[in-house]
């Protein structure tokens, strides 16, 4: 028939490929499958980068190398804007450099994006991440928190013309699930032809023994999606670059989909990237003062001299335990995964041609199932049988000429939801939520009920449409109206 006529000579093709790089094995089953699988198992190979996988293999599977690991590079604690801007000796102009913010989303030159690939495997969560509740009464959804972010500063700084253009990264696992999520929500209210969608890259999952590219089913090679690092290409292979070319774009506000207080647009932040000149307006990182030395976020440090993250698993335990002579922590520049990212950046890192650039990667040990060559049968591992390889964003920091560092305040920006209970939770976000709100309202008069303990008797949400900072809710802000004279104890209550 016409299938395996068409099928034949790409099938002898591919197996003289995978020999070339001792992964022959990947057919093992292809005669056992329905033409249907056949040719999506040879799709599937064909889109793999196969000529680099023996040196990935040496690399990191044989060698165990890590990008994070064994380095004997100098480090450094890293200089950075102060949150309180009044500060004596670390003191600067936050409203002229928010003024600048403020002029460069007015002209169009801003865009939002947010990588929502993840798997979001902690959360034990199977859908995108993104369609995750995540406000604290509403239960909106993660990427409605974001949404609500970016129309609150459509209509406080382009009110003319209205667009803040989103991007939003998946992965081919759940692409089609998060664009039909979109659909079906009208798009929280965007237009929706100013919210992109683009999936990043896939790196096989490699066996932790062999190297071996692992399959997940008979006619499925086992894949993982490449890191949030992955971006940095994706922007540029997907066409996201030219089109930011196309409106205007010069700057991008880079996010995480699992925080909803993400300040998705920051008028002072962006201002500092783009005209500071301790910035080269190529990606400028924010932190939070680390709440204890154990905190899970990667610290940003000088290292030989240049701005970057070091991973938490990867900064050795007498820096993560330094204390300066007050006693606060050497090394406690959080980061908080939010950072602007120059269009021109991302055009020369990709520049090289081939569409080739990578960073380089972590590698992590996981349970990934997948089929016994042997006995045809899908094996489920009770201990980690596989290398994911990853990149990780923060490092394009070194590759900037000049990078800033801003600090926040961890209540008013960061409650990331990462894990089903504790810290980093549902419930540690929906009290943080809480303990915003009921410092803000409280600021602007509010009676707010504390339990005996100091807990907020009450659950409270405050939109971004009413108010994106504290002072919007001081009389004369955007919110004051909103704001009531009390809150009952025990109340939910959206502001
Ligand atoms: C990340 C940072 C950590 C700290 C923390 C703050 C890394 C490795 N660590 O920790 O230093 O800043 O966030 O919250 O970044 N994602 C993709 N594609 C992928 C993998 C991840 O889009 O292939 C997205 C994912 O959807 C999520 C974000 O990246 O929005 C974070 O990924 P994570 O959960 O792996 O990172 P985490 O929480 O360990």
């Amino acid at each position: 028939s016409m299938t395996i006529a068409h099928a034949q000579p790409a099938l002898a093709a591919i197996r003289e490929q995978l020999q070339q790089v001792g992964q022959e094995h990947l057919l093992t089953f292809v005669d056992q499958i329905t033409p249907e699988q056949r040719s999506a198992l040879l799709a599937q190979i064909a889109s793999l980068d196969l000529r680099s996988l023996p040196g990935l293999i040496e690399r990191y599977v044989r060698a165990s190398s890590d990008a994070g690991k064994g380095s004997s590079a100098k480090i450094e604690p890293v200089p950075y804007f102060a949150a309180d801007h009044t500060s004596k000796d670390r003191g600067w102009d936050r409203e002229a450099y928010a003024r600048k913010g403020r002029e460069l989303i007015g002209a169009g030159k801003i865009a939002a994006f947010t990588v929502a690939g993840g798997q979001g495997s902690r959360l034990g969560y199977d859908g995108p991440k993104g369609c995750y509740p995540g406000g604290a009464v509403t239960g909106k959804p993660l990427f409605a928190c974001l949404a609500d972010w970016i129309l609150a500063a459509q209509e406080r700084y382009r009110p003319a013309t209205g667009s803040i253009p989103w991007y939003i990264m998946t992965s081919p696992l759940n692409h089609e699930a998060t664009v039909a999520f979109f659909k079906a929500n009208g798009y929280f209210g965007l237009k929706a032809t100013d919210v992109m969608f683009f999936p990043q890259g896939v790196m096989p999952s490699l066996d932790l023994k062999t190297g071996r590219v692992l399959l997940s089913q008979k006619h499925e090679v086992a894949l993982n999606p490449d890191g949030h690092g992955g971006s940095l290409k994706a922007l540029y292979t997907s066409g996201a670059i030219d089109d930011m070319a196309k409106r205007g774009v010069e700057h991008i506000s880079y996010t995480q989909i699992d925080n909803p207080l993400v300040r998705v647009i920051d008028p002072a932040f962006i201002g500092l990237h783009a005209a500071s000149p301790q910035s080269s307006g190529e990606m400028s990182s924010k932190m939070v003062a680390k709440s204890d030395p154990g905190e899970k976020v990667g610290v940003l440090c000088k290292v030989d001299g240049r701005v970057g993250v070091i991973e938490y698993s990867d900064l050795p335990a007498e820096l993560a335990q330094a204390r300066d002579a007050d006693g606060g922590l050497t090394y406690s520049a959080g980061s908080i995964a939010v950072h602007m990212i120059g269009v021109e950046f991302v055009r020369r890192l990709n520049a090289g041609g081939g569409g080739g650039f990578s960073l380089p990667f972590h590698r992590a040990e996981k349970k990934v199932p997948f089929v016994d060559l042997s006995t045809g049968q899908r094996v489920e591992p009770t201990s980690n049988n596989a290398v994911k390889l990853e990149a990780f964003v923060f490092d394009a920091l070194p590759m900037a000429a000049r990078s800033i560092v801003l600090e926040t305040q961890r209540l008013d920006e960061f409650a990331p939801i990462k894990n089903a209970t504790g810290s980093d939770s549902p419930a540690s976000c929906a009290e943080i939520q809480t303990r915003r709100a009921a410092r803000w309202l409280g600021g602007a008069g509010c009676r707010v009920p504390y339990k005996n303990c100091g807990a907020v008797d009450a659950v409270i949400e405050v939109s971004p449409r009413t108010a994106m900072d504290a002072g919007e809710l001081l009389v004369g802000g955007a919110g004051a109206a909103k704001v009531p004279a009390a809150i009952p104890s025990g109340a939910k209550v959206v502001i």
